[in-house]
């Protein structure tokens, strides 16, 4: 997270943390195909009390860290939220997206009872609080509302697809989790769709994340609707150093339009649909 700070990322988020240590699913726990990764990490985390050094590390290089927590009910995301708060972290990502974990991430994401709850469990904290969405959600404008109505202060849009590859020599599977879950840049039309939609449906603050790997893709991201995005696979594949080189490639096309800051820019792509009223 520091060398990722160091080499131009305005900030970082971590892998997500639990409460106690977990090793995740049997490898092969990663397929890379010429349609994107395919992963199956099954949440791999030290547990949140070593994780905290981590965090201190990274606060080291200056930019804000969010910890992105994970649990299977509302207490364990409350104590998750306070350890993070004493850790240092500067905002909250709660993972409800997850593909490929039984009772956790999107097994429990898609429930906005549930998801509600999980909010308000962690506001205690006093920590912002963003949401983590699957582009599987198919009740948008209720997990939307839910969000607001639980305090949310933003959503992040998406989390990895459902996928799954097969080895045709073997005849099987393969990965030892059989399902994983996609990304890389064939999932960014579905996280632009979302974020899209997602500013059509709420006022709150949205991080865009999916398939990013220059600075036009990032632009368009914002031009759906988001004021911040992530980047993850492309910085597996070429390093630590892209996230910096794809805001440099953003403050370039930014420039490039006309536009004077990344907020100028938000939201831009909406006005055809508003001027067709279809809003
Ligand atoms: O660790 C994982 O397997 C994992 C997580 Br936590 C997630 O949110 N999304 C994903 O594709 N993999």
């Amino acid at each position: 997270m520091a060398r990722v700070a160091s080499l131009g990322a305005g900030g970082v988020v971590t892998k997500s943390i639990g409460l106690e240590p977990r090793s995740g699913h049997p490898n092969p726990c990663i397929v890379e195909s010429q349609h994107g990764l395919i992963n199956a990490m099954g949440l791999p985390n030290p547990g949140m009390e070593d994780y905290s050094e981590e965090i201190s590390e990274a606060l080291d290089a200056g930019v804000p860290v969010m910890a992105s927590i994970f649990a299977d009910k509302p207490e364990d995301f409350s104590r998750l939220a306070k350890m993070a708060k004493d850790a240092g972290a500067h905002a909250l990502e709660l993972n409800l997206s997850c593909p490929h974990a039984k009772g956790l991430g999107l097994e429990i994401g898609q429930d906005p009872r549930l998801a509600g709850m999980i909010v308000q469990s962690v506001k205690g904290a006093g920590l912002p609080v963003f949401p983590k969405i699957s582009p599987h959600v198919n009740n948008l404008e209720e997990m939307a509302r839910t969000f607001e109505d639980a305090g949310a202060d933003g959503i992040v849009a998406i989390n990895t697809l459902r996928a799954l590859a097969i080895d045709v020599d073997l005849r099987a599977p393969i990965l030892g989790n059989i399902r994983g879950g996609l990304s890389g840049p064939s999932v960014k039309p579905v996280g632009v769709r979302m974020i899209y939609d997602l500013h059509r449906l709420t006022k709150l603050p949205l991080i865009g994340v999916g398939g990013i790997s220059c600075g036009r893709d990032a632009l368009e991201y914002i031009m759906a609707g988001a004021s911040l995005v992530q980047v993850g696979t492309t910085a597996w594949q070429r390093g630590p150093g892209a996230c910096g080189e794809i805001a440099c490639e953003l403050g370039k096309e930014l420039e490039r339009l006309g536009y004077s800051s990344v907020q100028d820019a938000v939201g831009a792509a909406h006005w055809l649909e508003d001027e067709r009223g279809q809003g």
